[in-house]
């Protein structure tokens, strides 16, 4: 999957759009607003029955646990609006999400001292990697609604992380577990070119500065 950071090098800075001051302040640098919803990922979007669905926590922590949607639900429920950023330059703004905090998701379960990190497990063969701080914030949420309405299967039905901190690629859709992990590791994309941290107001897109993304890249993709 090298190549894929390979194509994106070389190309123009894309043009910002008019916009006013805050939304200035709020776009990243190199960044576009779409009103669309571009759909994003690798393989095949998965089908699940809910009753067989579970989500599965492990690693270091004290007693490995699964829940099913319907246990997660029962959690205290939030809703967050967000901006949103991915790394093929577009940005959303203010897109409602509902689901439950991972900080509430973590007063379920005790975790090992040391478990610093964590690894995203998603189908179908996703992976990504984050600081556990990173993922305690008021805005990370465990979604199952976007809009008002049940997440599309194509957004990543039943359950997909939502990190408006970081490029969106760290938003694994179609989550299936959490691993809690003393040292960090490479997910999918961090293995593959991309940053490790991924933070769109620093602009970090790629593991070297050798890499580019065209400003057109995401005008391809499938959007709704
Ligand atoms: N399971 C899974 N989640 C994934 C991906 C993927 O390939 N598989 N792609 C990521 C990328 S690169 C992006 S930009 C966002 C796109 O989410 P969207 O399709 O809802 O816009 O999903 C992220 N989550
Ligand atoms: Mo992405």
């Amino acid at each position: 999957m090298q190549n894929k950071a390979d194509r994106l090098k070389a190309a123009r800075v894309p043009e910002r759009p008019e916009l006013d001051a805050e939304r200035q302040r709020r776009l990243p640098p190199g960044q576009t607003l779409t009103e669309s919803f571009p759909i994003l990922h690798e393989g095949r979007v998965p089908e699940y029955d809910l009753a067989t669905w579970d989500l599965r926590i492990f690693g270091e922590v004290e007693e490995e646990r699964t829940f099913t949607f319907t246990e997660l639900q029962e959690l205290p429920v939030t809703r967050t609006v967000s901006d949103i950023h991915c790394v093929t330059r577009w940005s959303k703004f203010d897109t409602p999400w509902e689901g439950v905090r991972f900080s509430d998701l973590m007063k379920e379960i005790g975790v090992k001292p040391g478990a610093e990190y964590v690894m995203i497990h998603a189908d179908p063969d996703y992976e990504t990697n984050l600081k556990l701080a990173d993922l305690l914030k008021d805005d990370v949420l465990l979604a199952w609604s976007y809009d008002g309405k049940p997440l599309t299967a194509k957004h990543g039905w039943p359950l997909r992380l939502v990190v408006p901190e970081f490029y969106f690629w760290k938003s694994a859709k179609w989550i299936r577990g959490i691993e809690f992990m003393k040292q960090d590791r490479p997910g999918y994309w961090e293995s593959n070119g991309f940053h490790n941290t991924a933070d769109p107001f620093k602009e970090q897109r790629f593991s070297s500065d050798e890499y580019y993304m065209p400003e057109d890249e995401w005008k391809y993709m499938e959007a709704d």
